[in-house]
């Protein structure tokens, strides 16, 4: 009976609802009408372009909604393999666009709004980004759900739901000042509030043994204890019904536990101290390396982690009722070691709180951890000192004590006693701070490491993981990073997307991005290369419309744009491309009439943030401008050479910025760029590549060919003797000929400027910029001389889209899923 009456209301509510809902023009101006009048609360008859965006993308959440719901019932009824991505960073962006063209309902809701008197794109630009995360990991996050969720694998992602993303930057006198960015003020229509998904995570206290059932168990009796609530973001696909979940925690005060402090009296204090839990997921750290040792951190990651856990574990156990199959069902993917202590929570729930035996848990953490680092250098990698690890989280402290006693013990039989190699490999290092090394434990405790391109993995074979390679070498792989190309083509760049279809007679690229290849044979090709013309014009006509309005410059269409935009390290070089532009600016002026003529205009684009403590890095912020201001300024030169440094660089800055370039320098010293995901995004839009042999460059040279970008400087395998060498400023004129300008107060701030310098001349320059300067400068003159031959330029831009599919997050993830993860695409049907 109880059966009869569930089915009979669900049946009565079936009805009322008017199946799912429609998307003719008619119906969608109802939709956005009445989120503008019900849940914007603004009339309908006067509102906005704001409050028509808050309507529309209301509208749009509601059709999420019902893909995200019959997605979860669906994955729920299957029970496949599923992967969890656990990433401290997400930099999603705008979603208004995104999720329409995964929707497929962009030109329906372009029409719609049109006879509202609306248009999609002004709409579109009302929306702020989500801006969790840093850089290229947190953007590599992003892109890769994007495509979990397009090729239908069971997937979800975990992260934090910080109240201040990535500071905004801004730019007064040519320096960096950073400003909150408190995201969610005119609240956020993409994610949705779980109130009762919620578990408590506790922090501090003390262990305790006790006897249970005559056998000794560890009890952790915390001190503190907050509250996690999830917030889910749905990811549709594109081209099907899966929408997958991002499932980010807020931390909230606990009800269960400081009930003891509303009893002593002091009720105000109790409040304000309760209040106090919500910091834990207040802010994100603007630093992308390390900011060890500190405690909010800690708590940050431990936080995340275990709400996670807990999560996985429930849904686990939903369907379950032991962990036999646990392994079958569940693979968790550390993205970097920023969650690491999901290890230590796993062992810690499946032997303190499920009763497992230790070794039984052992083997299950074993199968069911993959890890992926992005890190270079050793210095970068991630340690977290064993006296805060202990009063923050003493059990854990206990666990991976454990779990190390147990791989030394292993160590010792496998390589006898070596003394040096077990220290080097330990997880516990003992130095004058004694740590816990994130990365060690990674490695010991997960079934596969990744690097993140070819070139990081063949450095982690012979530098930074190299003691382990040995040890475990079948554990060791690498899957080249990739970026979405609905995002960084079809959201992006409309009139390409429209071209390229148009040319290859299909949109199927955007499912399966190999196809792009088809745009070799058209290379050539006239009336392609006529269309491929315009359709870039479009583009620097919009970027120069960006930059007439925020700094007043005006640019010539004509003109090479050539774009370096990314985080600002002295690793990436940005210093050489200034320094490269001031030798430009010096050519320039010593010239006649008749020989300026004959030089190719530039307009230089710059632009990223500077973590707020990296000094130097804010000094070449500075140095951009007080160069732009001379250049800029100078009449000799007029549209020969124009710089500008475009502030707070996002993604959605970015989507604006990339597919106007012309050129786009990827300039790190090699060896110490990862992988680079910027480059990729500009060869999917046609941009040339001015580049080292560093990270994904290597292969992206395999895959268009040499002879279709500019190469230049130092490979890998020669940089420590180059270092070893230094450069000789003697020799090297011209390098020491801009560097002695800046120290001439020939661009003012000659005193600031000093540090600087010394970081590039007399006996350091670590990056080698002097010794890549002459070489840098040949190869821009490649580009020059390349630019000129407009059919030569245009069959080398088709050809770097037409090269590019192999940089596609699908492949990467497709990858993953039958290499790492071991899951099966589960797709929901229509
Ligand atoms: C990358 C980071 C990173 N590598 C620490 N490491 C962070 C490290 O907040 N933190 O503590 C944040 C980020 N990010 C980048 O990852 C690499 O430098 C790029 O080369 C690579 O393309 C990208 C994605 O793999």
């Amino acid at each position: 009976p109880a059966f009869g009456e569930r089915r009979a209301k669900a049946e009565r509510m079936f009805a009322l609802m008017d199946r799912f809902l429609k998307n003719d023009p008619i119906s969608l101006q109802k939709d956005i009408l009445n989120h503008v009048e019900y849940t914007v609360a603004r009339s309908r008859f006067s509102f906005d372009d704001f409050e028509a965006y808050q309507g529309l993308s209301h509208s749009v959440r509601d059709r999420l909604i019902e893909r995200w719901h019959d997605t979860q019932l669906y994955f729920k009824r299957k029970d496949p393999k599923r992967v969890y991505f656990l990433s401290l960073e997400y930099l999603m962006g705008r979603s208004l666009s995104n999720s329409v063209i995964n929707l497929g309902i962009r030109d329906e809701y372009a029409e719609a709004l049109s006879q509202l008197g609306f248009e999609f794109e002004v709409l579109a630009e009302q929306e702020g980004d989500a801006a969790l995360g840093n850089g290229g990991l947190a953007r590599l996050s992003a892109c890769q759900m994007d495509s979990l969720a397009t090729l239908d694998y069971p997937a979800w992602g975990y992260g934090l739901r910080y109240q201040y993303g990535l500071f905004r930057q801004l730019i007064l006198d040519g320096f960096q000042h950073e400003q909150p960015d408190y995201w969610l003020n005119f609240g956020n229509p993409w994610e949705i509030e779980r109130i009762h998904v919620t578990y408590p995570v506790k922090f501090y206290g003390t262990v305790e043994e006790e006897l249970l059932n005559g056998k000794k168990c560890k009890v952790w009796i915390p001190g503190e204890m907050v509250e996690a609530v999830a917030y889910d973001n749905p990811i549709p696909g594109y081209g099907t019904r899966n929408t997958i979940t991002l499932r980010l925690w807020a931390a909230k005060p606990s009800d269960q536990y400081d009930m003891e402090s509303y009893n002593t009296g002091d009720y105000i204090n109790a409040v304000v101290n309760r209040q106090k839990a919500e910091t834990i997921s207040s802010v994100l750290y603007p630093d992308d390396r390390s900011h060890q040792g500190k405690e909010l951190r800690l708590k940050q990651q431990y936080f995340f982690v275990s709400a996670s856990i807990q999560d996985i574990i429930r849904r686990f156990k939903d369907a379950h009722d032991n962990f036999d199959e646990f392994q079958e069902k569940v693979a968790l993917q550390l993205n970097d070691t920023h969650p690491s202590l999901a290890i230590s929570e796993v062992m810690r729930v499946l032997v303190d709180e499920e009763n497992l035996d230790w070794s039984r848990a052992w083997g299950i953490v074993c199968k069911i951890f993959s890890f992926t680092t992005h890190t270079v250098l050793a210095e970068g990698l991630e340690k977290i000192p064993v006296d805060l690890l202990g009063s923050l989280l003493p059990r854990h402290l206990e666990i991976i004590y454990d779990i190390n006693f147990n791989f030394v013990e292993e160590l010792k039989k496998r390589i006898g006693m070596d003394y040096n190699r077990l220290s080097r490999m330990s997880i516990v290092e003992d130095g004058a701070v004694k740590s816990i090394r994130s990365a060690n434990l990674s490695i010991v405790c997960s079934h596969t490491v990744n690097g993140v391109s070819r070139v990081h993995f063949e450095l982690l074979k012979t530098k930074l993981f190299k003691d382990f390679y040995e040890l475990w070498p079948e554990k060791f792989q690498y899957k080249t990073n990739g970026v979405t190309q609905r995002r960084w083509i079809v959201v992006s760049n409309p009139s390409l997307c429209g071209l390229i279809s148009k040319w290859l007679g299909t949109e199927a690229w955007i499912r399966n991005v190999d196809l792009l290849t088809g745009l070799r044979e058209y290379a050539a090709n006239a009336d392609l290369q006529q269309e491929w013309k315009m359709v870039r014009k479009v583009n620097k006509m919009r970027l120069a419309e960006y930059i007439e309005a925020m700094s007043g410059l005006k640019v010539c269409l004509d003109a090479m744009f050539d774009v370096q935009i990314k985080r600002i390290h002295e690793y990436k070089r940005q210093l050489l491309n200034i320094l490269g532009i001031i030798h430009r600016y010096d050519c320039i002026k010593s010239m006649n009439e008749s020989d300026r003529r004959k030089v190719v205009p530039r307009v230089c684009i710059t632009g990223g943030k500077a973590a707020p403590g990296y000094e130097i890095a804010k000094k070449i912020i500075k140095l951009c401008h007080a160069v732009a201001e001379k250049i800029n300024n100078d009449n000799d030169v007029g549209d020969l050479l124009k710089l500008v440094f475009i502030p707070d660089y996002n993604v959605s800055v970015a989507e604006l910025v990339i597919p106007g370039a012309d050129l786009s320098q990827h300039i790190s010293t090699a060896g110490h760029e990862a992988s680079g995901t910027g480059s990729m995004k500009f060869l999917m839009n046609g941009s040339l590549l001015l580049a080292t042999a560093d990270g994904s460059t290597v292969e992206i040279i395999e895959e268009i060919g040499a002879e279709n970008l500019f190469l230049f400087g130092a490979k890998v395998d020669e940089v420590p003797m180059l270092r070893e060498k230094g450069t000789d400023m003697r020799v090297n004129l011209q390098f020491a000929r801009v560097v002695r300008m800046i120290r001439d107060g020939y661009f003012g701030f000659q005193d600031y400027f000093e540090s600087l310098c010394d970081t590039v001349d007399g006996g350091s320059d670590f990056y080698l910029l002097g010794s890549d300067f002459g070489s840098y400068l040949e190869a821009q003159a490649a580009a020059d001389k390349a630019f000129v031959d407009q059919e030569k330029w245009t069959r080398m831009s088709i050809l770097s889209t037409a090269g590019s599919g192999r940089f596609s997050s699908d492949r990467t993830i497709q990858d993953y899923a039958e290499n790492t993860w071991g899951i099966e695409r589960c797709r929901c049907p229509f």
